[in-house]
């Protein structure tokens, strides 16, 4: 099988926690770790570690134990690393949750997972009480952060400056996070990633992806979705590099923060690379600390990353990967400037890749013969997920028995190895890099009484970016137009899963089985 062309790295068999915090020096103890990007307060590593061991000490007494669920639904601020940190070191398992989600996708996600509390902050207070109370999580058990009366904060559980407790448990089985992902097709579904998951992501993006110690990286992307969460909270804390954080992107702050504070990694998803490059107020901006903008989590056009890396004086590198691979499998690598960035590189050490044809599932990729036609992109290796939670047959569509996890994307490779997307076979859509489950929006669309039909795909908009678009077949006699259909979904969906485009059609294309031909769907204009 064609295995990465990187050497294979060492994989430590230990908890998430100790990869990142056991190896602390007594000097790296005094060194910032997170910078709170809007107010400016920083937190040391000492202070971060000292903070997490007394969240779980606090945990454990208040009778946390080994695998218990607890959701996190927090934006990119420096409590986040407790909070998340803290319940693995008490044994606990966090569930990420979206912040833009609805009170009624969060308590779905809470009671899919069986969670047993909710860590929040008071911003949030009014959904996270709505789906606690949905999900029976009492309100004891609904940690705010930041203080709200009724509730435990951060503050009064690390008072008693408890002992963390002492845990063991097999890293390559125990169970650290539950991210939802709708993979391939349907509803978002929890994605068991085991602490080994996670230890090996970092250490194979140790070497490839090359940020560097006390370099300062610009945390915006969202430490809930497994992008954020691995590169930025424990790749970069790993290596002793510095998170700015940011709580929600807005493009004037964005510029600010990445100025003011120097920042020379700039983790991003597409639609900020088209901000970047075309947004005149970036012209504003001393961007000159910028070493690297590294854009993942959707397709970046090669003259877009042209573009960011002229205006910025910097480089541009692309990663690809998924939740169920924790998420990386391919990087371009910053030490080899000669790849091109509209690809995503190589597979990083110790990942394998193969490259079938959908259909028969044999290889369309030989190695050392050339370019590959297209095929769907399979990837083995330590990163990938232990299956969906409660759900075998999932699990089984994804990950087949020899280990290999169908990605659902459409990948060539060359012959020196450099791996390409050039299409998605699943129905998932990214809008801004986040996912979209079309199965949720034609449920929504479906509620509507005046709806007897609906289909949801992704299309392009004018920057080359992917937008849902439905497609809506009405009652006989209901007259219903685009506005209207829009403005049904959006109170229903998190902002980021509205429909932005509807067409109407006399009748869904559907296969004998009943399946809708999204194929057939993308091209109708
Ligand atoms: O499950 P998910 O939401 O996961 C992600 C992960 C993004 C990452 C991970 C590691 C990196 O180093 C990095 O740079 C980015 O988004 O969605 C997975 C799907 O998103 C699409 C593709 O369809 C995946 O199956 N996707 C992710 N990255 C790319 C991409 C990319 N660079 N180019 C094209 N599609």
């Amino acid at each position: 099988m064609p295995a990465s062309l990187l050497p294979d790295v060492r994989i430590p068999a230990v908890s998430i926690y100790e990869s990142v915090f056991g190896g602390l020096s007594a000097d790296e103890l005094g060194a910032v770790a997170i910078i709170d990007g809007v107010s400016g307060a920083e937190t040391t590593f000492g202070q971060l570690r000292g903070q997490i061991d007394a969240l779980a000490g606090a945990l454990a007494a208040r009778g946390v134990i080994l695998g218990e669920i607890i959701g996190l639904l927090c934006p990119n601020v420096p409590v986040f690393a407790t909070a998340f940190h803290g319940i693995l070191r008490a044994g606990g398992v966090v569930t990420t949750i979206n912040s833009l989600y609805t009170a009624e996708e969060i308590e779905r996600q809470l009671k899919d997972s069986g969670a047993s509390w909710l860590f929040t902050v008071s911003p949030f207070l009014a959904t996270a009480e709505a789906a606690a109370a949905g999900a029976g999580i009492p309100p004891d058990h609904v940690v705010v952060l930041d203080g709200a009366e009724g509730h435990p904060s951060l503050r009064e559980l690390l008072g008693a400056g408890e002992q963390p407790p002492e845990l063991s448990f097999d890293p390559a089985t125990q169970i650290a996070v539950l991210p939802y992902s709708s993979g391939t097709t349907g509803r978002p579904k929890g994605v068991m990633l085991t602490h080994t998951n996670l230890v090996a992501n970092v250490a194979q993006g140790i070497g490839a992806i090359g940020v560097e110690r006390g370099e300062r990286v610009l945390a915006v992307l969202p430490f809930f979705h497994i992008y954020g969460l691995t590169v930025l909270l424990n790749y970069a804390l790993t290596l002793r590099a510095v998170l700015v954080t940011m709580p929600r992107f807005d493009l004037p702050e964005f510029l600010r923060i990445t100025s003011e504070h120097r920042c020379n990694w700039l983790f991003i998803a597409p639609p900020i690379a088209v901000a970047l490059a075309k947004h005149p107020i970036v012209d504003n901006y001393d961007l000159s600390s910028v070493k690297v903008v590294f854009s993942g989590a959707a397709p970046l056009a090669g003259a877009l990353a042209e573009a960011v890396a002229q205006r910025l004086g910097c480089t541009v590198a692309q990663g690809y990967g998924m939740t169920e691979a924790s998420p990386a499998t391919h990087v371009i690598p910053n030490a080899r400037p000669d790849i091109d960035r509209a690809s995503v590189g190589l597979a990083l050490p110790n990942t394998e890749s193969r490259i079938v044809d959908p259909e028969t599932g044999i290889d369309v990729a030989v190695p050392d013969a050339g370019p590959s036609l297209p095929g769907e992109l399979l990837v083995r290796g330590p990163q990938v997920m232990a299956g969906y939670l409660g759900n075998a047959e999932a699990t089984a569509e994804t990950l087949d028995a020899d280990g290999w996890l169908h990605t659902g994307d459409l990948a060539t490779v060359d012959a020196d190895g450099i791996y390409r997307i050039v299409d998605r076979l699943k129905e998932l859509i990214k809008y801004k890099g986040y996912q979209v489950a079309p199965a949720v929006l034609e449920a929504v669309l479906l509620e509507h009484p005046g709806i007897a039909d609906a289909a949801v795909i992704g299309v392009s908009d004018e920057d080359g970016q992917e937008i849902p678009r439905a497609y809506v077949v009405l009652q006989p006699g209901a007259s219903l137009g685009e506005e209207e259909v829009v403005g049904f979904v959006a109170g229903r969906v998190a902002p980021h899963e509205k429909v932005r485009q509807v067409r109407f059609l006399a009748a869904i294309p559907k296969s004998s089985a009943g399946k809708i031909l999204r194929r057939e769907l993308r091209e109708h204009p």
